[in-house]
């Protein structure tokens, strides 16, 4: 039943100081959850929640003792399954009119805002992230969706007429929804990126199947619902459950028309290379791959403000957003007034259980990761550990310590690779054209940031950065916490297959195919 709440409109920007009603009922809604944890949850194909070849468990990284669910494990067979059950259902979808389509994805969106908190307790509980974090994945769900959905409106559905030749002439162009649509999503986003990019292939038309990342099971089983109760017809939309292997058999399926994934940049090149090949004939794949994303620190940056956006960006969700900042290079006149601001902020960091109100970072996501944070640590040991570089022993999740490392060789291989863990590696630089040169010298290029109080040096770094989304002296995150419609988010180099941004004017049509119509009157 529906709780009789205040609306309160949440983004990243409103989160900086929320209504204090957002707080109550967030707890509120932690503790419904802690009192029906261990449920069993089922996938959803063909309108019908279904069981699986067995089950896997998932466990809250912040107290492993705490089990979320037992959710349905997909075999190769419950995937063929949700992809037919999508292909006999897109002719329907397709042929349904926009607008209706519309309005059926705008109810979607409702229903994840109308649950925000339930939604995003189960974020917060499974993934680890801080409260407002979790929030802020939920409501941005429900917003990447609108946006989708008031994208076909503004377009008016994608049907433009042309020139005409002559009077009898009447020539247009029409964008049309490829087929079945597979959307493969990360942990780290478990709501905005299952919600949103299925809810943008489905506005287009397109029919969908959901695997989701294991670790975000009940965070996805929650959108689903969404879309089961906004009433879209049975086989429209679909999920299954599982870890890569019903990943690998979704991509392996031939009739999937088009694939968006989140995720890694290895797997992510891998998917491109196949995936777009297999048919025969070229399949198109939305890919957001990983980050490897710097801020820069000049002379006349405010340093407080670099300071206090570098750690948010770093350290916010214990480091594994793929807009973290990883790099910084600060000129070497002010390396040590930055560094003594920066180690003072990572010393107060709240490390603790994401679902405090107090907390700033939660756990790292699992042994996996947890096991990786040790080794880097040990890698790092070439540079001058500043802060951290510990694992948190004494508590019952996998918690970390926020570690910034100084003077490491620029040849040490951590420089490149993305470690999704809160580690922050920090250079100083003697000209502005080694630390542009060391900021694009990346395979990836998501993200980046510049604190500077100088519009020459403001120019210099819109104009020189190789990466998608480029950010200037903000002190909530230098270089993440984009917003759908605020800021377009969408990386270059390695990190996109398309180099098209979500959240923005150019998302949406990769969903479609172009179709030109020239009809010849009497
Ligand atoms: C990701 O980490 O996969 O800009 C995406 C941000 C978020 C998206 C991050 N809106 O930080």
């Amino acid at each position: 039943m529906a709780k009789q709440r205040k609306h309160i409109k949440v983004t990243y920007s409103t989160l900086g100081s929320p209504d204090p009603l957002l707080h109550e009922y967030f707890e509120e809604d932690v503790a419904e959850l802690k009192t029906n944890l261990g449920k069993t949850y089922r996938m959803y194909i063909d309108g019908e929640w279904v069981d699986g070849d067995g089950v896997y468990e998932n466990r809250s990284p912040i107290n492993t003792d705490w089990l979320l669910g037992t959710f349905a494990q997909a075999g190769d067979r419950h995937v063929d399954q949700a992809v037919a059950a999508a292909k006999a259902a897109f002719p329907g979808w397709r042929d349904t009119p926009w607008a209706e389509r519309a309005e059926l994805l705008n109810k979607v969106a409702d229903l994840i805002s109308e649950r925000l908190f339930e939604i995003s307790a189960a974020v917060s509980m499974e993934i680890g992230k801080n409260r407002l974090e979790a929030i802020g994945d939920v409501e941005e769900a429900a917003d990447l969706i609108r946006y989708g959905v008031n994208a076909m409106v503004d377009n008016q559905g994608f049907d433009r007429q042309l020139l005409s030749e002559t009077d009898k002439h009447f020539n247009r162009s029409v964008l049309k929804p490829y087929g079945v649509w597979g959307v493969i999503g990360p942990f780290n986003f478990p709501a905005a990126l299952t919600g949103g990019p299925s809810g943008a292939a489905l506005v287009a038309g397109n029919t969908v199947v959901l695997k989701p990342a294991a670790e975000g099971s009940l965070t996805a089983c929650m959108i689903a619902q969404c879309m089961a109760d906004a009433g879209l017809p049975a086989g429209v939309f679909n999920m299954v459950l599982g870890g890569d292997e019903p990943g690998m058999a979704l991509t392996a399926n031939p009739d999937l028309a088009g694939l968006t994934f989140t995720g890694s940049y290895a797997v992510g090149m891998s998917i491109i290379k196949n995936f777009t090949t297999a048919a025969g004939y070229f399949r198109p794949v939305v890919a957001e791959m990983g980050g490897k994303n710097p801020a820069i620190v000049t002379a006349k940056a405010d340093l407080e403000k670099a300071a206090l956006g570098v750690m948010r960006s770093a350290f916010g969700l214990t480091g594994q957003k793929c807009s973290a900042c990883s790099r910084v290079y600060v000129d070497a006149a002010v390396k040590d007034a930055f560094l003594d601001k920066l180690v003072d902020l990572t010393a107060d960091i709240n490390v603790g259980d994401p679902t405090e109100a107090e907390t700033y970072m939660g756990p790292i996501i699992n042994e996996t990761a947890y096991q990786a944070y040790q080794d880097y640590v040990d890698e790092l040991g070439e540079g001058e550990l500043l802060i951290g570089g510990r694992t948190l022993e004494d508590r019952a999740g996998y918690f970390v310590a926020p570690t910034v490392v100084t003077d490491l060789p620029d040849d040490h291989r951590l420089w490149q690779h993305e470690m999704f863990a809160p580690i922050l590696t920090v250079r100083a630089y003697d000209n502005p054209e080694e630390a542009m040169r060391l900021t694009n010298d990346v395979e990836l290029g998501l993200t980046a940031g510049l604190y500077s109080e100088d519009q020459d040096e403001i120019d210099w770094f819109l104009e020189n950065t190789e990466a998608g989304v480029l950010y200037v002296n903000r002190e909530s995150g230098a270089t993440t916490g984009a917003w759908p419609g605020y800021q377009s988010f969408g990386g270059w180099k390695g990190s996109t297959g398309s180099n098209k941004a979500s959240g923005s004017w150019y998302y949406i049509q990769q969903y479609m195919r172009e179709q030109s119509h020239t009809i010849v009157g009497n």
